[in-house]
């Protein structure tokens, strides 16, 4: 019997890959169609990522790269225009398959469903977002499996604010205590150990590599499939070839052991 109740996930960057060649071309498609000349590159991208919540990077992209356009109400305007139009776009992408779900997130999902692990979401993202992915990603049974999906604007302050990972332990009833946390990125760790969740595994990936993930319990290059084994960057992944629930009890067990 594991040491943890539920497991909470984020989305993007660690159930999938999407921001390079998911959300980054959907703003880009966004901006064309709206006639502007903003053309987001992958480099520019991962700078802009230090922003979370696509509403929020494009408000600190005009006001740090495109300063004559004018702060007012008629650019949050277009921004939360620009916003709908984007997640449209994002939304025919996923629908088309564009983004898979990384290795090894069916194989960990099913595992801790197989082992009464329960499953939450905690993401900036928006709800539809989510619900899409898992369902054209990973077939239409999965948002099902997820008992929370706390997403988007249900809370004032994004990450790296704990408000997203808190409304999930409220809505799940559990303490931080009993559970665990997966993310991908500096913004994500923050988020999750403010609130408490010290038993927090990432899994990096290109833009997200190389940041600072200090406080995290363990940290690899993704979950692993056994053909493809996981590789530790930080802590310890015991002698498993992969991430499964086994290795989240233990890395739980460490990170409340005398707490
Ligand atoms: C990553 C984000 C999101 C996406 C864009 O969310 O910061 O804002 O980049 O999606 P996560 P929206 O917490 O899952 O890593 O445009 O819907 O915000
Ligand atoms: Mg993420």
């Amino acid at each position: 019997m594991q040491s943890f109740e539920a497991l909470i996930l984020d989305v993007d960057g660690t159930l999938a890959d999407t921001e390079r060649d998911g959300h980054r071309p959907a703003f880009n498609a966004a901006f064309a169609e709206m006639g502007l000349d903003w053309e987001w590159t992958a480099e520019l991208y991962g700078e802009l990522l230090a922003v979370t919540g696509g509403k929020e990077r494009m408000l600190h992209f005009v006001e740090r790269w495109r300063p004559e356009v004018p702060g007012s109400r008629n650019l949050r305007d277009l921004i939360a225009e620009l916003h709908r139009r984007k997640t449209a776009i994002y939304l025919d992408m996923l629908r088309g398959g564009a983004v898979p779900l990384r290795p090894g997130v069916m194989r960990l999902l099913r595992e801790s469903r197989e082992a009464g692990v329960r499953l939450a979401i905690a993401t900036t993202t928006t709800p539809e977002n989510v619900t899409t992915l898992l369902e054209c990603s990973g077939g239409e049974e999965l948002p099902g499996w997820f008992e929370v999906i706390a997403a988007g604007d249900a809370v004032p302050a994004k990450k790296p604010a704990p408000d997203i990972y808190n409304l999930a332990l409220e809505e799940l009833g559990l303490a931080a205590r009993d559970c665990v946390a997966v993310e991908d990125s500096d913004n994500g760790v923050r988020s999750a150990l403010a609130a408490g969740l010290r038993a927090l595994l990432v899994t990096v990936n290109g833009y997200t590599r190389g940041q600072d993930f200090s406080g995290a319990a363990l940290v690899v290059d993704g979950l692993g499939e056994p053909d493809a084994p996981a590789r530790a960057l930080q802590g310890s992944l015991g002698d498993g070839p992969v991430v499964d629930v086994a290795v989240l009890d233990a890395m739980h067990r460490r990170a409340f052991a005398g707490a």
